[in-house]
């Protein structure tokens, strides 16, 4: 950040959540242009105090009076108080960048992945507000993009392995406590999930729908139509919950509109931004969750042929979902703004 740059004021609304503590650290560690940074949260948090570059900043209470003189609102405080409190933001003059997914469908408000549609981005204007994408959908469009701009992509078949910090603070809680439980010996008690997460995959994020669907797997289905502005693509997901910290995992079936050989995949993803290939089965390298915690890149591996089709990839996808799932996201999308539109 040179001297004379310009600043910006800077509220996190839920800055003491899960997604919330990771847009501390990544603003820090990306060395945001920040002149002020106003921290927001409910009654309960009021007055806590959280630590950003050695300095110790009080949280307030997010309110429709909270967004006087701020430029970036960064939202991440669930759908409800997104949709209570970001018109006011947007009001008030700042642009807000939503995590939930209160606004991710409205067709006025677009929904951006750097990487992959930063063009999206004008129609800020529409709304005052830019929504982020579902952290299963973005760590997948990473690294499909090079693959779609290429040979196009005719349908995706997706099963994820998500960390159950995509559900907040209390499932880290209730993953810890419930291993902790086992290996004394007790009873574990489930409350955040319907049943016991450790040792157990569930089947289930979100709530379920009518079609048979869950809502996650719904999000992926749709928001990916919105992001590729195709809604031709057939795409179908299953959605698991498995009992895993930090880090996303996906198996991602593609079949494309032309032939693509896994050796041009490799090639292609080898150098596309935000992707870190990591795909040397003779070394059994591979993307694995515990490596993407903390990482702002999605690893992709396992690229092979499908061979039941004419025209089908496989890949494995990792990302950590707080991380590019969220709070990285983000904050690139405020980068970008800042510097086109800003
Ligand atoms: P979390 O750890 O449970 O944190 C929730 C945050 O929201 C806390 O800061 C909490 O403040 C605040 N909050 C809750 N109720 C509030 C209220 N009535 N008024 C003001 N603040 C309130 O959850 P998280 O994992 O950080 O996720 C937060 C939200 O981010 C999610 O609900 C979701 O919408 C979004 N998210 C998006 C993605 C994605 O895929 N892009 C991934 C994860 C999360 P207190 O500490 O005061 O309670
Ligand atoms: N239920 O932002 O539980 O739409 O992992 C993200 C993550 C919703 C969202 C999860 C969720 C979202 C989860």
């Amino acid at each position: 950040m040179s001297e004379n740059q310009k600043k910006y004021n800077v509220a996190i609304a839920g800055a003491t959540g899960a997604v919330g503590g990771a847009m501390l650290d990544v603003l820090d560690r990306r060395d945001f242009p920040l002149k002020e940074l106003r921290l927001l949260a409910s009654e309960r948090s009021v007055g806590k105090k959280l630590l950003f570059r050695g300095e110790e900043i009080e949280v307030q209470l997010l309110s429709k009076d909270a967004f006087k003189d701020i430029d970036i609102a960064l939202f991440s405080a669930g759908a409800t108080r997104s949709f209570d409190y970001a018109p006011a933001a947007a009001a008030a003059g700042a642009v807000v960048i939503d995590n939930s997914s209160a606004y991710r469908m409205d067709p006025d408000v677009p929904l951006v992945i750097p990487e992959v549609n930063p063009h999206a981005i004008a129609q800020y204007t529409n709304r005052g507000i830019i929504a982020n994408p579902n952290c299963s959908t973005i760590q997948m469009l990473v690294a499909l993009k090079p693959i779609l701009d290429k040979v196009g992509i005719k349908r995706l078949v997706i099963s994820t392995y998500q960390a159950v910090s995509g559900t907040g603070a209390k499932a880290i809680e209730e993953l810890d406590s419930q291993v902790k439980a086992y290996a004394a010996g007790k009873s574990m008690d489930a409350s955040v999930y319907p049943h016991q997460i450790a040792f157990n995959c569930l089947p289930h994020i979100d709530s379920f729908l009518e079609n048979g669907y869950t809502k996650e797997e719904m999000k992926m289905v749709n928001e990916t139509r919105k992001i590729f502005e195709d809604d031709s693509i057939g795409i179908t997901a299953t959605t698991v919950r498995v009992p895993v910290f930090y880090g996303h995992s996906e198996s991602v079936n593609i079949e494309t509109k032309s032939k693509i050989t896994a050796a041009e995949v490799k090639e292609l993803l080898s150098s596309a931004p935000g992707v870190k290939l990591v795909d040397n089965t003779d070394d059994l390298k591979y993307p694995m969750a515990i490596d993407c915690a903390g990482e702002f890149e999605t690893l992709v591996g396992r690229i092979r042929e499908d061979e039941s089709i004419d025209n089908g990839i496989n890949l494995w996808v990792v990302s950590d979902n707080i991380l590019k799932g969220a709070a990285l996201n983000a904050v690139q999308i405020a980068e970008t703004f800042i510097a086109e539109y800003k």
